[in-house]
């Protein structure tokens, strides 16, 4: 998309930046080279390997690494975050891939019947292996997740247990993985039990990013939908090391390693500026204004900010004139909606920069929430017809 080309190669580069300014890439340090050892001597190991997916990022969120092993119908992809997706965009996806002969499933891991679904599909793909295999000697089927950070893994792999273990009435201690956030949360190869008679565990891996990301598109992609995040830093620094990077070096040194929130809310407005998502918000009634001075934050405050977001963008839009396949076209209605956002957030900062930033920030939030609407990213290959 032309409108949003400018947007992702200066994110892009800003990314790349960050990677580079580091002797290698920076994230790809001993903890992710030690957990993608291990994942690599398991995989041939285990029954199923279920590659987890950011749902919005089909092809750009792959675990590049699992090329190195053959495909087979051991192998499952799982669309996760679908909630975030666009709907009719994931139908078409999932479309694609079984075309590439691929077995793809798409998942909520915040919903329960989405998981129910999982589990009997799963359990139904366990029974074909054993008929085929006929390897009724071993009682346990052991299950992978795999992929990159933040798409959902042990989100994925709690909702199983928890549901498996209801529904199979064990009577065990609920075991529980880290979900955050925060990409790279989950430092260990963890195991869950999910099923009864037969037994079938699941194994929660850590996130595995490439040694080297630079492509400014994958890394804006990766970049926005929160994988390669600030937050990334946690992972590859003890508290203590930052700490000390804090005290030795000077704060600069940290915000080598940040992204551009400013870049990724713009990139964030220019492929919502191109979309139809904002059409569905033209009933929102115009009065939004609330009582600021006696605001209290609470889950009302909030669905009234988010409400006001809406439509204030969708004026922007609706008003602007220009042509936004034009970048220069493009820039405008964004600096545009960044002055309205600054009314509708309240936010009064001296600086115009630091006000952006909260701007950004906020933005950014809202999005990754899923509450300014679903966007699917990566676009199909032109060749294929759903
Ligand atoms: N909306 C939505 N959020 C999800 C879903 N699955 C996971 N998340 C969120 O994504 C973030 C990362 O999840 P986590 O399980 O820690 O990812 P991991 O790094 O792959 O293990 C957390 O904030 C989760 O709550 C989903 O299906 N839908
Ligand atoms: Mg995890």
């Amino acid at each position: 998309m032309a409108g949003t080309a400018s947007f992702v190669e200066k994110l892009g580069n800003s990314v790349k930046k960050v990677s580079e300014s580091k002797s290698s890439s920076w994230w790809y340090n001993h903890h992710m080279r030690a957990a993608s050892r291990a994942i690599f001597q398991r995989i041939p190991l285990v029954d199923f390997v279920l590659e987890v997916r950011d749902a919005r990022i089909p092809v750009s969120s792959e675990y590049r690494q699992l090329r190195y092993f053959p495909s087979s119908s051991r192998n499952i992809i799982i669309l996760n975050k679908m909630d975030l997706a666009s709907h009719s965009k994931t139908k078409e996806w999932m479309a694609y891939f079984k075309e590439q002969n691929y077995i793809p499933y798409a998942i909520n891991s915040h919903n329960k019947d989405s998981i129910k679904e999982f589990l009997n599909f799963l359990q139904a793909k366990v029974r074909d292996l054993r008929r085929n295999t006929h390897s009724s000697n071993t009682l346990t089927t052991t299950v992978m997740l795999v992929g990159i950070p933040n798409v959902g893994k042990s989100a994925f792999a709690n909702a199983l247990h928890q549901i498996g273990r209801v529904t199979a009435a064990e009577k065990g201690k609920l075991k529980q993985a880290i979900v955050s956030p925060h990409p790279g949360e989950t430092k260990n190869i963890m195991s869950l039990k999910i099923a009864s008679h037969p037994n079938i565990y699941i194994f929660d891996t850590p996130g595995i990013l490439p040694p080297k990301i630079d492509d400014a598109e994958l890394s804006s992609k990766l970049a926005l939908t929160g994988t390669l995040d600030r937050e990334l830093l946690l992972y590859v620094f003890s508290i203590e090391q930052l700490f000390q990077k804090l005290v030795l070096d000077d704060a600069g040194a940290i915000a080598d390693y940040l992204f551009d929130q400013l870049e990724l809310a713009q990139y964030f407005l220019s492929v919502l500026n191109l979309s139809h998502e904002y059409k569905k918000w033209e009933k929102i009634s115009g009065e939004w204004e609330f009582d600021k001075e006696n605001q209290v934050m609470n889950d009302h405050t909030q669905d009234l900010v988010v409400q006001a977001v809406r439509r204030a963008l969708f004026e922007e839009i609706s008003a602007f004139k220009g042509n936004l396949e034009d970048e220069k076209d493009m820039v405008q209605l964004i600096e545009a909606q960044f002055t309205t956002l600054k009314k509708v957030f309240n936010v009064t900062s001296d600086s115009f920069e630091a006000a952006n930033n909260i701007v950004a920030a906020k933005l950014i939030n809202l999005y990754r929430t899923g509450r300014l609407g679903h966007y699917t990213l990566d676009s199909l290959p032109r060749t294929f017809k759903s």
